[in-house]
């Protein structure tokens, strides 16, 4: 009976300390800050978004959320190659610490698969890819057409869904990784290629002939790509969550990689210096030093500097902002605020 009166007065005490402190530690948190390092899966080869550079060096707009949040935390980062089945055991099983990689934010991962989802990085939809020369103009064209997709995604679920709604006939081909998918298709075993639109552009800039193919006007369906990370550790999640708003409020506020340094010693926007650690407790509420989201920004940039670098007008893909432009400039990225 004593112990349990102990147990419980040790529960009260620490209870109390947390909400005196506001911060429950985390544990992923600590395990990432002992060994150093941040181990973060992305897609084995998707450019623009996770894909080797000339050095062996993962590079993409989502690998740099990852960069983001290491330099936040203040280790390394180690990148995890995982394809679509691959990437759920090897978040659950602790292989990798968050998943920062084209991941639709769905219902039944977030539940049946026990994981919390951070925030939306990039909103995206399910398209169609056919060779130019094939007379298919709209997937309505598709109707008896044998369709390459990739196994365990959203997007083999969409297909069968898309097609059954509209009574047409499917002929899927599937594959585990979107390599083997896209070389199918150019063997020509399949008259079409579907995947998030992002994936495609990117899968068209590494085709043999990019410009053979093109890419259907119909979206049919939401994708909305966010990183995400197990169920059971709120706080890790809130750093993963609160990096990437101060990456899009930067933008907002007109920061840049390249200029943070000096907007940190110089701003008078009260939610800046809150941001930046120059006032208030925001780094110390998550876990982390005053300079986490300085550290953020300085290591990637903003979410338009990152856009820009890796999927805009000036890159293989040159894909438009679309949906991903600020909530003010008519897109649907609206960071909470920081206060
Ligand atoms: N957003 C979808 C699709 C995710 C995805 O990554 N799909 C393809 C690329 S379109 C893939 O699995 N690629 C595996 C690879 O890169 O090998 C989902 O969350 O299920």
């Amino acid at each position: 009976m004593k112990k349990l009166i102990l147990a419980v007065s040790v529960t009260f005490a620490a209870l109390a300390l947390l909400s005196s402190t506001g911060f429950a530690a985390s544990k992923t948190l600590e395990v990432i800050k002992k060994r150093g390092e941040l181990r973060c899966g992305v897609n084995p080869n998707t450019p623009g978004y996770a894909s080797l550079d000339s050095r062996g060096v993962y590079q993409g707009f989502d690998t740099d959320f990852c960069r983001a949040i290491a330099a936040a935390i203040q280790v390394d980062v180690k990148f995890f190659p995982l394809t679509g089945k691959e990437r759920f055991p090897a978040l659950q099983s602790g292989e990798v610490d968050m998943l920062s990689r084209r991941t639709t934010w769905t219902m039944s991962r977030d539940t049946r698969l026990g994981f919390q989802f951070a925030a939306v990085t990039y909103y995206d939809g399910q398209g169609f890819i056919v060779r130019k020369n094939s007379g298919i103009k709209s997937v309505k064209d598709l109707d008896g057409a044998t369709v390459c997709v990739v196994t365990g995604t959203t997007t083999e679920l969409n297909l069968a869904d898309y097609f059954r709604r509209n009574n047409m006939k499917l002929k899927a081909l599937t594959f585990e990784n979107s390599d083997v998918v896209r070389s199918t298709y150019e063997s020509e075993r399949c008259d079409a290629m579907t995947g998030d639109a992002s994936s495609l552009a990117a899968n068209k800039t590494i085709m043999k002939d990019p410009r053979a193919h093109m890419i259907l006007p119909e979206i049919i369906s939401k994708e909305p790509l966010a990183p995400l990370s197990r169920h059971g550790d709120n706080e890790f999640n809130d750093i993963i969550r609160w990096v990437i708003n101060a990456i899009i409020i930067a933008e907002e506020k007109g920061i840049t990689k390249a200029n943070v340094e000096r907007v940190a010693k110089t701003t008078n926007d009260p939610e800046v210096q809150r941001m930046l650690g120059i006032t208030g407790s925001m780094g110390a509420d998550i876990g982390l030093d005053p300079k986490w989201a300085l550290r953020a920004i300085k290591a990637v940039g903003t979410y338009g500097e990152i856009f820009e670098r890796h999927l805009g007008m000036n890159t293989p893909l040159g894909l438009p902002r679309g949906y991903n432009r600020l909530w003010d400039k008519g897109g649907l990225l609206y960071a909470p605020p920081i206060r």
